[in-house]
């Protein structure tokens, strides 16, 4: 989230699209309620589904899944055409004065750079012009032809409300009212939020989904402010806690990232991370992105990180490539992965593709499941189902199953949607053999340093030279953790003003991350969370809610990063001489001499307006972009393409005739192109969501869950149930190319069919919860359906979005 959950009651304007919060996120979802009850404002949402938050909605529109970028780009242009934008802040705090070069290009639904054989873009002409000063040209009269406002004009131009109607499904006359409700912000002292999860990250264009969400914020002048934002509504309780720390395979702690294949060079992979600024007076703060190395490497290797080793730069793998979960599970495959260790993850349920994914796990030769359950993925060789698709005698698999505590049974941190890192203390003992993953990931890391250390190995280093201080070294404490997390100084820092005044001493918590060093004196195991844990102590547990701001801003709950800064970029809530927008619900103010007022500035306390730094300072711009230069795969601006498996074959927005339907830069593995299912054959949308009563594939262990909701459905239509002839209670088969399900028929008005580009089309619901472990009735794995295809930039899964077959069963 750029704010957080507190702030939705600050809200005018409330647009739930691409996700259910009040189904998936009912605890959050209060503040949604505060924002009607106290604030007076409208909540829309927008989604393929009649859903429970549609169900407290001032607006409900229905949409195909799949097609936002339509909708979106519809409303980017219906903005710009009726004027309804906030000059003051896209003019100073947006991209669109910029200049971009000349061969830029985009025609018949591809940008330039293009090549087709490797379904892969040269960036090079998405980028700006550039001046001898070695800035960004601009034109403040907007008037260029190739300056960011002309070409966001040209872009949009084709997404008109007759192409929204026949590409989304949505009437025109809903679509304007969505307009006209969300323009009602463009003014300063009005504010809209965004919140959304699945429904846009799930698709073969999430990424582009979620940017085209941003555009329309920032051209109302919505994002840093209160009551407004981007608002990604995590999943786990620590997911946001997961990529924080660097989990995805291509990132390190903090969204540092992992030096390619190419990167040999140290000091190369660190200048290549320091952007330079690209206008003048901008901050680009990036540029400290070797101190935030050096930090973390001296967290990790200590004494070993030397700078004579670069900081044991050697010890970081170099990347081939990303190893997200499709690229695994195709490795595996292949048979070219010979152990997998599974710490609380399901794949067998999770992931897309069962079939395949059973005949992956089947070639490994040992499996670790981490878990305090029993779970589907660590029985797949019991081959339970009708589909037979891997022979249990073949599986020469060995699984190893090692019980877990689950949080409740430790102390720690949950990092939450709002960045807010809040610490948690142990509720209970953990039953039997369990033991916390620390534990267990400790001891099996100091007997494979054993290993190492007696037999050798072809390059040691890392492993045996790895840090590890803790007073019970099979046994780490999470205090232990966090506060090398949090950061400290190595040797005693002085004043740079004053090189004889120690303003830290070494051993001692640092304050903030403006405190590491690039040369070895501190050590931050994660440098957005410095300061979580500081001399004063556990700023994560601190729990006083009082708000004397009145809008929420709770600066002494918890800590969140970075900087315990609540509201993301809050400098654009101010005009450019540091004035609140909207003086009701002042984040920050310049008083003349300082920044002051309920959150953390974005900079420096005194840095002066009148220098003209920008609010989007991790930007080399100062601004932010409308123009996604060279970021994403699939293009600088949001496209429209069709999910890989479609209802009418060809993409409604290029027309009939054109060869661009689905992302030209999505990765599809050679063997999966022949498993996307064709509309003739399976001509009903499916898509897959989750129910308040259950989470994921483990509350049906537990009683209560299982009896609120015991037993596997798929929600219907009226008109599809009358087509296929099934009454409410009767058995459905739901096929795919890669398999069927069975389930009991929900029939319902909640889903009604879509009329897209002249034809009638339906769509099933398919909640994900059931499986063949727990206590629910055994039910088939929702993901024998979904297709092996994701994301062109994360890879996340397109499982929200693909074709089936509806039978009696
Ligand atoms: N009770 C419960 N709560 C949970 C979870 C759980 O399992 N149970 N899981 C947690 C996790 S890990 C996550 S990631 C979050 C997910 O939170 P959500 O994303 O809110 O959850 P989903 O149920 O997957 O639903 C997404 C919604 O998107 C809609 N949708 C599908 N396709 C499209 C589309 O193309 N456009 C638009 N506009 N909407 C679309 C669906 O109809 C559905 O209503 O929930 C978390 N909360
Ligand atoms: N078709 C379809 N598929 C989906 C989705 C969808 O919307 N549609 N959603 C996707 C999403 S958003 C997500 S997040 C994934 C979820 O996929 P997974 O994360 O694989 O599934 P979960 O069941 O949430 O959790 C995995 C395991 O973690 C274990 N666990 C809980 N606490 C701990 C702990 O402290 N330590 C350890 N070691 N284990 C623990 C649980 O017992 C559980 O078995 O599913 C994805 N799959
Ligand atoms: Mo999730």
């Amino acid at each position: 989230m750029t704010n957080h959950w507190v702030d939705i009651k600050n809200a005018d304007v409330i647009l739930i699209m691409g996700g259910n919060a009040a189904e998936a996120h009912p605890c959050g979802f209060k503040w949604v309620t505060e924002a009607k009850a106290h604030n007076k404002a409208r909540l829309i949402v927008v989604d393929p589904r009649f859903t429970r938050s549609a169900s407290v909605a001032d607006y409900y529109v229905q949409i195909r899944t799949g097609t936002d970028i339509v909708f979106l780009g519809g409303v980017i242009r219906w903005l710009l055409e009726n004027d309804r934008i906030q000059h003051e802040y896209v003019k100073n705090y947006t991209d669109l004065t910029f200049i971009v070069r000349e061969d830029y290009q985009f025609k018949d639904g591809i940008f330039s750079g293009y090549d087709a054989e490797k379904r892969h873009y040269l960036k090079e002409s998405w980028d700006w012009e550039k001046g001898d000063d070695g800035y960004v040209k601009t034109d403040p009269t907007l008037q260029h032809p190739r300056c960011v406002y002309q070409l966001l004009k040209a872009h949009y131009a084709r997404y008109t409300p007759e192409m929204v109607e026949r590409v989304c499904g949505t009437p025109q006359d809903r679509f304007l009212k969505v307009c006209e409700m969300m323009a009602s912000t463009a003014t300063p002292s009005r504010a809209m939020t965004i919140m959304y999860a699945l429904g846009w990250t799930q698709h073969s264009i999430g990424s582009q989904m979620i940017r085209c969400g941003a555009m329309v914020q920032l051209l109302l002048g919505n994002i840093g402010i209160a009551g407004g934002g981007m608002n990604a509504l995590r999943g786990h309780s620590n997911i946001q806690g997961l990529t924080d720390l660097g989990l995805m395979t291509n990132l390190l702690p903090g969204y540092l990232t992992l030096p390619a294949d190419s990167e040999v060079d140290y000091d190369k992979y660190i200048e290549a991370r320091s952007f330079k600024p690209l206008r003048p007076n901008q901050l680009s703060y990036w540029q400290n992105y070797g101190k935030f190395h050096v930090s973390l490497m001296k967290a990790w290797w200590g004494p070993a990180a030397t700078r004579e080793n670069n900081w044991a730069f050697d010890y970081l793998p170099k990347l081939d490539k990303a190893y997200d979960m499709l690229q695994v599970f195709e490795l595996m495959h292949a048979g070219r992965v010979n152990g997998y260790i599974l710490q609380g993850f399901n794949p067998l349920a999770a992931a897309p593709n069962k079939a395949k994914l059973l005949q992956s796990l089947s070639q490994l030769k040992f499996m670790v499941v981490m878990d305090p359950l029993a779970t589907e993925t660590s029985e797949f060789w019991r081959n339970v189902g009708e589909s037979n698709d891997v022979d249990t005698k073949s599986i020469k698999t060995e699984v190893f199953r090692l019980p877990t505590t689950c949080f409740a049974e430790e102390n720690g941190a949950l990092v939450n949607s709002s960045r807010w890192l809040q610490w948690h203390w142990q509720g209970a003992d953990p039953p039997g053999e369990a033991r916390s993953d620390i534990e267990i990931m400790s001891d099996l890391w100091l007997r494979i340093r054993t290993l190492y250390q007696k037999d050798g190995g072809k390059y040691p280093d890392p492993i045996v030279n790895l840090h590890w201080p803790y007073a019970v070294p099979h046994s780490p404490t999470p205090e232990e953790l966090a506060k090398e997390y949090s950061g400290r100084a190595l040797t005693d820092l002085v004043d740079p003003k004053d090189p004889t005044k120690v303003v830290r001493k070494a051993g001692e918590q640092l304050n903030s991350f403006g405190e590491l060093q690039a040369d070895g004196s501190t050590a931050s195991g994660c440098w957005i969370y410095c300061g979580s844990w500081t001399q004063a102590g556990n700023q994560m547990a601190k729990r006083d809610n009082s708000d004397p701001t009145g809008i929420g801003q709770n600066l002494n709950w918890a800590w969140s990063w970075p900087a315990n800064r609540r509201v993301l970029y809050n400098r654009a809530s101010c005009d450019v001489n540091g004035k609140p927008f909207n003086p009701g619900r002042k984040l920050i103010a310049w008083n003349g001499k300082s920044w002051t007022g309920f959150d953390t500035p974005d900079f420096k306390l005194d840095e002066d307006p009148a220098n003209g730094m920008g609010p989007f300072i991790m930007q080399a711009e100062g601004v932010a972009r409308f123009f996604a230069r060279q970021t994403l795969v699939e293009g600088p601006f949001p496209e429209h393409y069709e999910p890989f498996e479609n209802p009418l074959g060809y993409n409604p927005l290029n027309g009939r005739e054109s060869k661009v339907v689905s992302n030209p830069a999505a990765r599809v593995f050679k063997n999966d192109w022949a498993q996307f299912g064709k509309p003739d054959a399976y001509p009903v949308i499916a898509t897959t969501y989750r129910l308040t009563e259950h989470f994921h594939y483990w509350t049906k262990h537990a009683h209560i869950n299982a009896i609120l909701q015991p037993e596997q459905f798929v929600e219907i239509g009226e008109d599809l149930a009358k087509q296929v002839g099934v009454n409410a209670g009767d058995r459905v088969k739901v096929s795919s190319t890669r398999g069927y399900i069975k389930a009991v028929a929900l029939v319902t008005k909640r889903i009604k069919p879509f009329r897209i580009d002249g034809k009638t089309v339906h769509m099933v619901g398919i909640p994900l919860h059931w499986g063949f472990t727990g206590l629910t009735k055994p039910g088939f794995l929702a993901n024998t359906l979904t297709p092996f295809v994701g994301d062109g930039n994360t890879q996340t899964p397109e499982f929200k979005s693909f074709m089936v077959k509806v039978e009696r069963a």
